[in-house]
């Protein structure tokens, strides 16, 4: 410090010396240069410590840091799981046509046709195979099972008919519906239609040429035998000039319109 002061000193002595000459060679000289200088005293004793200052506020923040080094690779992960299948592509465009296929062989020469004997032809086919149904059926039957007394055959036709078709039924085969004409026969076709689980059957008798007065199919008369239920033959209804054999035996005049199953018999003399 002390040094810095006689350094002061000396240079204002330096700046009043240039500043003399200055002025002696404009001749002007009116008052010297002085300077008054304060020296400091003696350096007193060190003071008592002072107490503790409140913290400082914090200091600004610092620049970032350099770029650190690049990290060790990691290890290499495990396989993920499948993917969802993706959706339907869109359908794609229709594909050129193929080349022309080689020339097939030519056919051989046609046949005139004469068409309206072969329709003709055609239409008697197809009423003989209907005709040849009808056969199968009748076999079938046949074959399923008949009854068989001394002189008749029976057989129960499966077909619901009215009274006069299964009676037609029966005549195209050489027969009629059923006619007993006595207990022999009338347990025959009662024990048929039971044992086929039947309730009903048409039988070959009616009032049809005389109301009130009951014959057989084939116009022979009724003699003393019948089995007409209790009450029956009522004409209910005033229609009824038909008749059905129940599963017991007994008979019952009914109309003839309505169907049901039938029993047709044939002569053994005429089969
Ligand atoms: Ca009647
Ligand atoms: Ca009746």
């Amino acid at each position: 410090m002390r040094r810095d002061l006689v350094l002061l000193v000396t240079l204002v002595n330096l700046f009043c010396l240039s500043l003399l000459r200055s002025v002696h060679s404009q001749h002007i000289a009116e008052e010297p240069c002085s300077v008054q200088i304060l020296v400091p005293g003696l350096k007193g004793d060190a003071g008592e410590k002072g107490e503790k200052g409140a913290p400082g506020r914090p200091g600004r923040a610092g620049p970032p840091g350099e770029i650190g080094n690049t990290g060790l690779k990691g290890q290499k992960g495990l396989i993920g799981r499948h993917g969802k299948i993706g959706p339907i592509g869109a359908k794609g465009e229709k594909g050129d046509i193929g080349d022309a296929g080689p020339r097939g062989l030519n056919g051989e020469p046609g046949i005139p046709c004469e068409c309206a004997p072969l329709r003709k032809m055609i239409g008697e086919m197809d009423i003989l195979v209907a005709h040849l149904t009808n056969e199968l059926k009748f076999i079938k039957n046949a074959v399923a099972g008949v009854r068989e007394s001394d002189s008749k055959i029976y057989m129960l036709v499966k077909e619901e008919k009215r009274y006069e078709d299964a009676e037609a039924y029966c005549q195209g085969r050489g027969g009629h519906l059923s006619m007993p004409k006595d207990e022999t026969a009338n347990g025959m076709v009662a024990s048929y239609i039971s044992q086929a689980g039947l309730n009903r059957v048409f039988i070959g008798i009616n009032d049809l040429e005389k109301e009130g007065h009951f014959a057989y199919v084939d116009r022979s008369a009724m003699t003393t035998f019948n089995k007409w239920r209790t009450g029956e033959p009522n004409n209910a209804y005033d229609e009824e000039d038909c008749a059905e054999m129940v599963a017991s035996g007994g008979w019952n005049d009914v109309a003839c319109h309505i169907t049901m199953y039938f029993v047709c018999e044939f002569d053994k003399d005429t089969v």
